[in-house]
């Protein structure tokens, strides 16, 4: 597939915390760094979501329950969780947004509350592809957000990873995009 000038790519998320050895990890989080590397090249608008929450963060329980909103302290704004991973190729021109940064609000996609939707529109983008952690919560809610918006949405599947707790959690969430019309694509059958 040839990526154009009204391509937009999105990077959900990609953040120390969501890593092996962060507060919230999804398992193979950082194996993604490379092939989101790999492909940034090709795009001319390039933006990267953080999960942004404050200390007091609605969603953080002391006793987690990792789904239904109930999870650990995680992307603390400005602590070296919230970081993007430290191997991430972020170009200068890149566009960054924060999301779920309201402490009695949850944000899963990076459209909830943002500003990327104008972004993307002043920008003239009509495709979108979504990669990033996790698959089945906030690369999802991204994904779904779009499609209601009127993009074209591309998941990159092997840009992403999910938590896929409760188990099946991950599959359900693939079947759900299907149906909303996302389409499915992989790294290697992008190009400029
Ligand atoms: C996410 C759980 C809680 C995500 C963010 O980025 O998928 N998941 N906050
Ligand atoms: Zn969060």
């Amino acid at each position: 597939m040839e990526i154009t000038e009204k391509d937009a790519l999105i990077v959900v998320d990609l953040q120390r915390d969501f890593c092996p050895g962060g507060a919230l990890p999804v398992p193979g989080g950082d194996e993604i760094v490379p092939v989101v590397n790999s492909i940034i090249p090709l795009f001319k608008t390039v933006v990267f979501t953080r999960d942004w929450h404050p200390p007091d963060h609605m969603s953080f329980s002391p006793q987690p329950q990792f789904k239904d909103g109930s999870w650990p302290v995680h992307c603390v704004a400005g602590t070296p969780g919230a970081e993007f991973h430290p191997e991430l190729k972020i170009p200068p021109h890149a566009i960054i947004i924060n999301k779920a940064t309201e402490r009695d609000k949850e944000a899963y996609s990076g459209f909830e509350g943002t500003r990327l939707h104008e972004i993307l529109r002043g920008r003239g983008v009509k495709r979108i592809f979504v990669c990033g952690l996790a698959t089945d919560y906030c690369v999802k809610n991204t994904a779904l957000d779009g499609v209601k918006l009127g993009y074209e949405v591309y998941l990159i599947e092997d840009a992403s990873r999910g938590v896929d707790f409760p188990p099946g959690n991950l599959k359900m969430s693939l079947d759900e995009m299907k149906r909303a019309g996302v389409k499915f694509t992989s790294s290697g059958e992008l190009h400029g």
